[in-house]
């Protein structure tokens, strides 16, 4: 199989997050991806290739321009304020009880702030997401990662992993969140509806919910979004990825959440698998982009999920059997000892090989 790498995720140098406004060590670090590049080298059986430059317009057909303007600008505009700081996390953000009783013209009109602190609030959504030196070349990478999977699926690839650092899921049209600066499972899902003109199908398999895909295509009727992951109401983003939550306009039926309990195993996972997949299977279309994640590992440090690697493979397995094109790219996942290992597991599933046997 294909994995499409580049080191330019290396910039993206994170250390440090915020959870309820204490400084804890970063769990979006460089790490995950090497660990999984070298689990994929150690396997044998995939060709890594570094992926081709694909520019803004692909990126822009998603998000709003001022986004991408705001993660370039961010850190020479840290640097010229002379304070020496590790990274830009926000303090303050837009929540809406602020506008109440305001017209959506009038509120459409408030002005995106100069201060740098404010534009980080006015693009983002929460403070574990900060921004260094190297984080908008290196969301701009990934999204070439995930635009040259698809290109190698497109060009005649069944299946192909795009090993896509940071991750994208949680990044709406207009706002980073959640480790993600740039939607690279949504730019590909447009990329492929446009390149196709058939629907396309996202099959989100991060423990959290994609609130920036479902965003993205709320009401898309050529794009189907399904989900699995932790309750939001016990789980970040914590406020979408309920189960009522099915699109409105023309993508009224085309958004399927299913929000699961702490301390989902293999088993119930596999059941809520195929609710997915016959949805998926019920709707036109060859291509489907699998958001994946491995925080629904019983071991990840921020999730409550209890996957076993075993079960991965016959997720891959069981994705593969729809018989579609797979673009894979990887979103989240933070147990580092087996990270590698999950992967192999996964896209070994998919590839129709047998699984690892471990000790
Ligand atoms: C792509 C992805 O998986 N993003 C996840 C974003 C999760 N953000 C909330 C992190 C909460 C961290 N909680 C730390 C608990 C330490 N015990
Ligand atoms: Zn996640």
């Amino acid at each position: 199989m294909k994995a499409v790498y580049t080191p330019r995720h290396l910039a993206h140098d994170v250390t440090r997050e915020t959870f309820l406004g204490e400084s804890i060590p970063a769990h979006e670090v460089v790490a995950r991806a090497e660990s999984i590049r070298a689990a994929l080298e150690a396997d044998g059986g995939f060709e890594l290739v570094g992926p081709t430059e694909h520019g803004r317009e692909p990126i822009e057909a998603v998000h709003d321009p001022g986004l991408v303007r705001f993660l370039e600008e961010a850190w020479p505009a840290v640097e010229r304020e002379r304070v020496a700081r590790g990274a830009l996390i926000a303090d303050t953000y837009p929540s809406r009880p602020m506008f109440e009783g305001m017209s959506d013209a009038v509120v459409a009109a408030r002005p995106e702030p100069e201060a740098i602190g404010g534009r980080a609030g006015w693009w983002g959504l929460d403070t574990a997401n900060p921004i260094v030196a190297g984080t908008s070349d290196a969301a701009r990478g990934a999204v070439d990662v995930a635009l040259t999977t698809l290109d190698l699926v497109l060009g005649g690839e069944r299946v192909a992993y795009g090993l896509c650092r940071p991750p994208g899921h949680h990044a709406a049209r207009s706002m980073a969140a959640g480790y993600c600066f740039l939607n690279n499972a949504a730019i590909a899902a447009e990329a492929a509806v446009r390149a196709t003109g058939e629907r396309v199908a996202i099959l989100d398999l991060d423990f959290h919910h994609g609130n920036g895909t479902q965003q993205i295509f709320w009401r898309r009727g050529d794009v189907f979004y399904a989900s699995l992951h932790g309750d939001p109401r016990r789980i970040y983003p914590f406020f979408l990825g309920h189960a009522d939550e099915v699109g409105e306009g023309a993508g009224a039926g085309e958004n399927l959440n299913v929000p699961l309990p702490a301390g989902t195993g293999d088993e119930a996972y596999l059941e809520a698998l195929e609710r997915a997949l016959a949805a998926i299977a019920d709707r036109p279309g060859s291509l489907v982009i699998v958001s994946l994640g491995f925080d629904t590992y019983r071991d990840d440090p921020i999730c409550d999920f209890a996957l076993t690697t075993p079960i991965y493979h016959e997720i891959g397995r069981q994705v593969a059997s729809l018989g579609r094109r797979l673009v894979v790219l990887q979103e989240g996942g933070y147990h580092l000892p087996t990270l590698g290992a999950n992967a192999v597991s996964w896209l070994r599933g998919a590839d129709g090989r047998a699984g690892v046997s471990r000790p």
